[in-house]
């Protein structure tokens, strides 16, 4: 790291002066586990609600200006939503932000969507998927995002190839359907829902598969859909490598796809990821341009304290990561000087740079320590009453 503390300071806020998180809206509805779910009486209810508790995340952190939508749970009249959506996104102060289609949960999917042998439900997930991206034109969102929950089961019961040359086919009809300022990320998943084989398994799939589909088409990783062992931050490294990343869905987990609160797992690992933007950046003198969003879903923590935990976290390990003094690391690389070359992320990862970033809020008319500003705010108190009776009526419903 940089060992004079001026230039650390200035490489802090100017790090934090241009780092954007998006936040999901289905973080602050309430979700669970395949077992059930564990009701929260100031979970969100409706998409006012998420707009709502968005805004709230926005006012006292700064960096969440973007809340991202899912085209089946936020748009229940589609097209005839995006009105109603841009009314709130005025009314709450953030704004629509990458659009997620759903090509999962609908009864025609249970084979597949752009995958599924049978034509209607290619034919759905490509008309579902149209509409993602006519919401997303209205909504003058750029990141239509797609994640593929395609596989089978069981050896043999499905044509790996064919589906392959399917989802080139149709990712590449939905491409066609893009503005020129519009852009498709594919994102990857090893494994669940499908427990054989996956259609878009890993990075090196989804590569292909946006190559296939053209030149608006990017690779989205999120960090919980790799194997417990897997080199995330070598994926960045290649994928930024090829100008392919497009975004991130952030989270952490201990095992699975664990949708677990970024950083509280490996905290180093997500340090290691930012590195790898900012080291390619130096590199290029150029900046990448890349969709950093969270994907989680709390069962247990509080919706809006989990994700303002989050956003200050993903704060710190980016500002952490934008103090590896890079001159000292390519000669220590070059040199094959390993301690030294090692030492520049481990003295980066070790600064305690919250001081400074508590020093940048203030000086951005942001509450020093959002998370207590929030406790302190009343908001909580206030939703969990009017939002009780709607929440616990919902138990029923998944009863
Ligand atoms: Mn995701």
């Amino acid at each position: 790291m940089t060992s004079n503390p001026a230039r650390s300071h200035g490489r802090i806020f100017s790090s934090l002066d241009r780092f954007r998180i998006e936040i999901p809206s289905w973080g602050f509805a309430n979700t669970g586990t395949r077992f059930g779910k564990f009701i929260q009486p100031a979970a969100a209810t409706s998409i006012e609600e998420k707009f709502s508790d968005a805004g709230q995340v926005q006012a006292l952190t700064g960096i969440c200006p973007t809340i991202a939508l899912h085209a089946l749970w936020d748009f229940p009249n589609a097209i005839e939503s995006v009105p109603e959506v841009l009314r709130l996104a005025d009314r709450y102060g953030v704004r629509p932000g990458a659009i997620n289609p759903n090509l999962f949960q609908d009864q025609i999917y249970k084979y597949g969507s752009f995958g599924n042998p049978d034509e209607h439900g290619r034919d759905a997930a490509l008309q579902h998927s149209r509409l993602s991206v006519q919401v997303a034109k209205q909504l003058r969102s750029r990141d239509i995002s797609f994640w593929f929950a395609d596989g089978s089961n069981y050896p043999g019961t499905a044509n790996i190839r064919t589906r392959k040359h399917l989802f080139e086919e149709y990712l590449k009809r939905v491409h066609d359907e893009l503005d020129a300022d519009q852009r498709m990320l594919v994102e990857y998943k090893p494994f669940e829902p499908a427990f054989y084989h996956t259609d878009i398994a890993d990075w090196g799939m989804a590569l292909l598969l946006a190559r296939a589909a053209g030149s608006r088409a990017k690779v989205l990783v999120d960090t919980g859909h790799h194997y417990s062992c897997q080199n995330i931050e070598q994926i960045v490294a290649w994928l930024l490598s090829e100008d392919m990343l497009g975004g991130f869905h952030f989270n952490d987990r201990r095992y699975a796809d664990d949708d677990l609160t970024l950083g509280s797992i490996d905290p180093y690992q997500v340090f290691r990821i930012f590195h790898e933007i900012l080291f390619f950046e130096w590199e290029k003198g150029t900046r990448a341009d890349i969709a950093y969003m969270i994907d989680q879903s709390h069962n247990l923590k509080g919706k809006i304290e989990a994700m303002i935990q989050t956003v200050t976290v993903a704060q710190e390990l980016f500002s952490k990561a934008a103090l590896v003094d890079y001159d000292v690391l390519t000669t220590a690389q070059d040199s094959c000087d390993l301690v030294r070359a090692e030492g520049c992320l481990q003295d980066a990862f070790a600064t305690d740079v919250r001081p400074v970033i508590r020093e940048w809020r203030t000086s951005k008319g942001l509450p020093a320590d959002p998370l207590q500003a929030f406790r302190n705010s009343g908001y909580l108190e206030r939703i969990s009453v009017e939002r009780a009776s709607r929440n616990a009526s919902s138990v029923s419903s998944y009863a």
